[in-house]
């Protein structure tokens, strides 16, 4: 449990960060567990992988990626079966889903680069895996792309996205959060990612996001989102609301030095469906009103409950 409890501080404290890596990381915790377990029977190793389950969802609440790739893990783990069995089928599911969700990232870009043009200034906020794929796919592919990326303050993720453009040739330009309606007369697209959607297409990423969505629905400028389907949350599907995570104030600013002030610290906000555009998954593109039929697609075993218990 030592490395789990690493792998959980890891994501908590984001030294690992960005709801793809996120879930990639839950998927090789688990197996680690299954490799490493001393469980003598099968309840046993039931017991600790859900006990490793909830240490991992308990790090971040909003990215539905996690929970998702804890279920696609440990769905449906019986204790009648051989706990030799239980170990292969933890630790295969969790290399399928590291796997296929770096292959989804890959798609994405590709698919997503079909709606990039020649001479596209593209906008993109925080630091998504998905959305940067889009737009160096299109660079790639000999398009003139040029990148805004905000800072995306407080945790300054554009620096990362910024470092990622680069390294990847395309040129890029820093803008402070604020200055988006101002720049946005110059923007042809926005992209960004996604930590969850809701079953009606409304987006949950990096806080921000949904004032540049309404900056972008202003300005007549396209709002695509680049998720993989496993951003879809579907338990938004009976109603649950989508919890957004409040992170400690000190991210924002010394509050010791500022005695008595209060500070809210929200880590994602909620874009409302109307101003998507488009929704760039790895099985095609859809317009949010499409997100429901994603949900039942992917997500029959989930919604027909998981008799993991976890
Ligand atoms: C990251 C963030 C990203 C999404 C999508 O927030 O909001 O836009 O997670 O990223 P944080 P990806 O830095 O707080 O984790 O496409 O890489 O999954």
């Amino acid at each position: 449990m030592r490395e789990v409890r690493k792998i959980a501080s890891d994501i908590k404290t984001m030294r690992v960060r960005g709801a793809g890596k996120i879930a990639r990381e839950a998927a090789r915790a688990l197996a680690i567990v299954a490799e490493r377990s001393k469980a003598r029977n099968s309840e046993e190793f039931i017991r600790e992988i859900s006990e490793a389950s909830r240490l991992l969802l308990s790090t971040r609440p909003t990215a539905v990626s996690l929970s998702n790739a804890i279920q696609f893990v440990v769905r449906g783990l019986k204790k009648e079966e051989d706990l030799s069995v239980l170990r292969t089928t933890v630790r295969n599911r969790a290399e399928e889903f590291i796997k296929s969700s770096l292959e989804a990232v890959k798609r994405i870009g590709e698919i997503g680069a079909k709606r990039l043009r020649d001479g596209d200034v593209v906008l993109t906020h925080c630091n998504s895996q998905a959305a940067l794929s889009v737009i160096i796919t299109a660079f790639k592919q000999g398009k003139k792309i040029e990148a805004f990326v905000t800072e995306s303050r407080p945790r300054l993720q554009g620096w990362l996205s910024a470092r990622q453009l680069l390294a990847a040739g395309v040129p890029t330009t820093m803008i402070v959060d604020s200055a988006v309606r101002f720049i946005m007369k110059e923007i042809d697209k926005v992209i960004v990612g996604a930590d969850s959607i809701a079953s009606n297409g409304a987006v949950v990423n990096k806080i921000g996001t949904s004032q540049i969505a309404l900056a972008a629905h202003e300005a007549r400028v396209l709002f695509f989102v680049a998720a993989e389907t496993y951003k879809f949350h579907p338990r938004t599907l009976i109603g649950e609301l989508i919890e957004i995570e409040e992170r400690d104030p000190e991210e924002v600013i010394d509050i010791k030095k500022f005695p008595g002030l209060k500070v809210r610290n929200p880590a994602f906000d909620i874009t409302p469906p109307e101003y998507v555009d488009l929704i760039i998954t790895e099985r095609g593109i859809i317009p949010p009103s499409a997100a429901y039929s994603v949900m039942k697609e992917v997500f029959g075993w989930e919604l027909f409950g998981s008799s993991s218990g976890i």
